[in-house]
């Protein structure tokens, strides 16, 4: 075993000292602002890939790191020489995707997967000089990712649904490159989510690869938004808009333009000490068309630096709470809305591309929805900027889910990193109105104090949306539902899931009573039950379309009395993919309580719901 390892480590100087010609300084950055507009190279498209279930790339036989391990890509060099791995020899799939639904033998697989892909810097195409620097940007990588340039780590992040992003200037050469990332999508208590949770745990490299190229300092934020209405100005009312836009190096007296030709709007700012700049103007309210469901008014801005034009789309809503009502642009509105995974429909892997997005939000619009929950994590960018194209209000969400260690430090900065990632990628998009913080946690002190430091945070970071998290309510005595929760003080919106009619008896809804002693607007996150789609029979015959419907009725029945009522998100609107729905010839590895299947036919209870949504 030890000559092997030795054998291996003269391979592996011998790949260092070919990639040595670059030098290494590679760091994590901040993933900037609108990724999609900066000059870039997409390396999405075919990698090569192969499982590494023992993790034998990375560990040796005492589960010590290795230097030469998979990362390097070496070759051999000599007809002697003993290399157990060749990306080159080794499979395709797609990326952006899953590997569970583009390799039968992964379906299930939870562990390591190797993935590389090589490109070529050609610099006539594109300059890379002392005057610039070269990112690599991740959309999202389910769970753990590894990433490695020319055989060089650059960096380690984990989370499976936030962007992350490297500085790989001093990494890259001119010429052929390769870039080796080592996936690992195990499922660990610490982790967030925990190890148990309702769908499809897949892994991979799931969202874009960028090559991002900016100047040496550049935007790394910026955002716009706009406040309610205020007095009398010369010219009629007027609404003020605030911006900002922070540089990654603490520059001063660094001028930041910002246009909006719609508005003639065209301003210049100077940056702070902190390379940061913050302003506020004024904008006569008859010129401002505000965005909403019925009229998603979108504008072109160019916030400007240097040679850079970074061009966006905004759109200006407010958004607030007057006891028990939400207020869209200071008028009440109902949250007409349904849960739903980033799954795509039809085919039912992560979902990768716009049009995607776009059958979620038809079929969601056919139901009647102004809002779509977005659960238990955080989405595609391309979902937020459709469902904002489109009209469509959203609530977003972070996977600390069920049962995370409330008491263990680590995952706490794991969820607020999503939470911070979250925010910082989609603080521009005004669909989203609710930042959630989680889903069905288990009351008791250690998850209060995790979950209020979350609450101040998210508040601290955006305080201008509402913040909600779905809760669970206690049954105070037979038909008495109570929802006391010391998050109460902390959310802008009180959200509860419950499921009478699925995981208790139909025949309760009627006498169901709600207590919910707080003067905040109500939404029931998620109520629901499940049927397989053509499978018809008796009211009382489980998975049966009938008795999905009548359980609709029942609740909608119910919930209508709820005081307070701001909205209801059922659950869910397609099925989606589950490890934890066994039921062969039903569920398959699906949770059916889907108002549409996954192929896309109505189930009976979409019609009860489309009906109640058309009086609301
Ligand atoms: C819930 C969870 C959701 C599950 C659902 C179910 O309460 O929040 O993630 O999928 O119930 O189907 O049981």
């Amino acid at each position: 075993m030890h000559s092997r390892n030795m054998i291996r480590k003269i391979f592996a100087i011998g790949v260092m000292l070919v990639v040595s010609v670059c030098t290494w300084a590679a760091h994590e950055v901040t993933a900037p602002q609108n990724i999609f507009a900066r000059e870039n190279i997409s390396l999405n498209g075919s990698w090569h890939y192969f499982a590494d279930p023992q993790e034998q790339g990375y560990y040796d036989y005492r589960m010590n790191p290795v230097s030469w391990g998979y990362f390097l890509n070496a070759k051999p060099q000599h007809p002697s020489d003993l290399i157990e791995y060749d990306f080159d020899a080794s499979p395709t799939m797609q990326i952006p995707g899953d590997w569970n639904t583009q390799d039968e033998r992964l379906f299930m697989y939870e562990g390591t997967v190797w993935f590389l892909k090589k490109l070529t810097i050609d610099n006539g195409q594109w300059t890379i000089d002392n005057s610039h620097r070269v990112l690599l940007y991740f959309g999202a990588v389910n769970y753990e990712a590894i990433v490695f340039v020319n055989g060089k780590e650059v960096g380690k992040h984990i989370g499976g649904f936030t962007p992350f992003c490297f500085d790989v200037t001093d990494v890259l050469c001119e010429g052929e490159n390769f870039v080796v990332v080592k996936v690992d999508n195990k499922r660990h208590r610490d982790n967030v989510p925990t190890r148990i949770f309702d769908w499809w745990n897949y892994g991979g490299i799931t969202r874009d690869v960028l090559l991002v190229k900016v100047p040496e300092t550049y935007v790394e934020d910026y955002s716009l938004e706009v406040r309610n209405e205020k007095g009398k100005a010369r010219n009629g009312r007027y609404r003020e808009i605030c911006f900002s836009a922070k540089l990654n190096n603490k520059e001063d007296g660094q001028q930041v333009t910002l246009s909006i030709p719609e508005l003639k709007i065209e301003k210049t700012f100077t940056t702070d000490a902190n390379g940061e700049c913050n302003s506020k103007f004024n904008v006569q309210c008859s010129k401002l068309r505000l965005w909403s469901p019925d009229n998603p008014k979108l504008y072109s801005v160019i916030i400007g630096h240097g040679e850079e034009r970074i061009a966006d789309e905004v759109a200006f809503r407010t958004i607030e709470t007057r006891g028990k009502e939400i207020l869209l642009n200071g008028e009440p509105i109902f949250l007409r809305g349904v849960c739903v995974h980033d799954e795509s429909a039809y085919s039912n892997h992560r979902l990768r591309t716009a049009a995607e997005s776009d059958t979620l939000i038809a079929w969601a619009k056919e139901l009647g929805c102004n809002f779509l929950r977005l659960a238990h994590y955080p989405h595609n960018e391309l979902t937020v900027r459709e469902a904002e194209r489109q009209g469509m209000l959203l609530w977003s969400e972070i996977p600390v889910y069920w049962t995370i260690s409330w008491e263990n430090e680590d995952t706490y900065r794991n969820a607020e990193r999503q939470l911070t990632d979250m925010i910082r990628r989609d603080h521009n998009r005004a669909a989203i109105i609710i930042w959630s913080i989680a889903n069905e946690t288990p009351h008791g002190e250690a998850r209060d104090r995790f979950l209020s430091r979350l609450a101040t945070q998210a508040r601290n970071q955006d305080s201008t949306r509402l913040i909600s998290m779905a809760m669970e309510v206690l049954s105070a005595s037979n038909y008495v539902n109570r929802l006391q929760d010391n998050m109460n003080k902390y959310v802008d919106v009180v959200s509860f899931n419950q499921y009478v009619g699925w995981y208790r008896d139909v025949h309760d809804a009627p006498h169901m009573q709600w207590e919910i002693p707080y003067d905040k607007p109500v939404i029931v996150s998620e109520f629901g039950g499940g049927a397989k789609a053509g499978l018809h029979g008796d009211v009382d015959q489980r998975w049966t379309e009938e008795f999905q419907e009548r359980l609709y009725r029942e609740n909608l029945a119910m919930l209508e009395k709820i005081d307070g009522l701001a909205g209801t998100c059922p659950w869910v609107l397609k099925d989606f993919r589950s490890q934890r729905r066994l039921l062969p010839g039903i569920q398959d590895f699906f949770n059916r309580k889907g108002l549409y299947s996954d192929q896309g036919q109505r189930k009976k209870a979409f019609y009860v719901l489309q009906e109640w949504y058309q009086k609301r």
